[in-house]
């Protein structure tokens, strides 16, 4: 079949005109930032589990949720995840979570960034409600950030993507297991690119997406620049059965920080794309990010559109 490039990557995705829908302000205790949030569909709510920047530095993650996915949030009176104080990994607090339900289990699987002096880990908790979850504890070495799992095994075993930096280079890895704790088989899977907008740095953006095609993966890009760095995002096409294989990748970023409330924040220039839900009605994507690193913001694209866009860029 013929794909023909219906829309061009600058206009796949819009923004919601009431942008950022989750600010500092809106939440029911004192923050400095609220940003790169988590997202999944629970009891037909829209739910996100954000991250919560406190006044010391120090993350935790709260949850959030809404009928429509962008307006009414209800917000956790009090953080619904915090950093435990006996865990020597997440001393410095928890960061950029990103949820999928694992068909085998029943249940939300939670990779988050744990924090402290020996690095960023990924780690692992499993929830069905958001309010009470079983902690797994970090799955590889520090320096690792940007993990999800994928909601099923593949050939007998689990698959997770993530974000190691090895000699400095931070490259995006899939990595396999039998039980969710003990890894091998580590490849890597979507590089950095010499001279692209993605050259500098990679990593996962929201969850894997399953289409007919493949499983869609939304990553983030970063080109340092003198006045610093740009993070933006980009598109690439794993395949259904065998993710070790990327089949296509975008030339191009796909969104890109452009709105006021991307430029100027705590961090100018980031958008920073954690969590994504479709709509079964509408059959859109809703794509949650964090803006600037102080606001959430969500944009939209039709799954048809970022399917025809990516079938009609460059095979692997
Ligand atoms: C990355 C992560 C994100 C952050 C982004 C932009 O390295 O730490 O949490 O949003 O930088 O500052």
């Amino acid at each position: 079949m013929e794909f023909t490039r219906q829309k061009k990557a600058y206009n796949l995705f819009s923004r919601y005109k009431n942008n950022p829908i989750l600010t500092p302000e809106n939440w029911p205790y004192p923050v400095n930032a609220v940003f790169n949030p988590a997202a999944a569909k629970v009891d037909s709510q829209t739910l996100l589990l954000i991250r919560v920047e406190d006044m010391r530095g120090f993350s935790h993650l709260t949850a959030a949720r809404s009928a429509d996915g962008f307006t009414n949030w209800q917000i956790d009176p009090a953080p619904t995840m915090e950093a435990d104080q006996n865990s020597r990994e997440e001393k410095w607090g928890l960061e950029d979570p990103r949820i999928v339900w694992l068909e085998e289990q029943k249940q939300f699987a939670i990779t988050y960034t744990s924090f402290s002096e020996g690095g960023p880990v990924i780690s692992l908790a499993i929830t069905k409600n958001f309010r009470t979850f079983a902690r797994l504890g970090g799955l590889l070495p520090p320096e690792d950030k940007d993990a999800c799992l994928f909601p099923r095994r593949f050939r007998g075993r689990f698959a997770l993507i993530h974000r190691p930096i090895v000699r400095g280079e931070a490259h995006i890895w899939i990595s396999f297991s039998p039980d969710l704790k003990h890894w091998g088989d580590h490849r890597a899977l979507i590089k950095a690119r010499h001279a692209y907008w993605d050259c500098h740095r990679v990593g996962l953006a929201c969850q894997p997406i399953e289409t007919e095609y493949g499983w869609l993966l939304f990553y983030h890009g970063v080109r340092m620049t003198t006045a610093g760095a740009i993070y933006r995002m980009g598109l690439a096409l794993l395949d259904l059965e065998e993710p070790w294989k990327v089949l296509r990748r975008s030339d191009e970023w796909i969104l890109g920080p452009r709105a006021p409330y991307e430029r100027i924040g705590d961090v100018g220039g980031v958008v920073f794309p954690t969590g994504a839900v479709i709509d079964e009605k509408t059959n859109n994507l809703h794509l949650y990010y964090g803006a600037a690193d102080c606001t959430i913001a969500v944009a939209t694209a039709k799954l048809s559109d970022l399917t025809d866009y990516i079938m009609s860029c460059p095979e692997n």
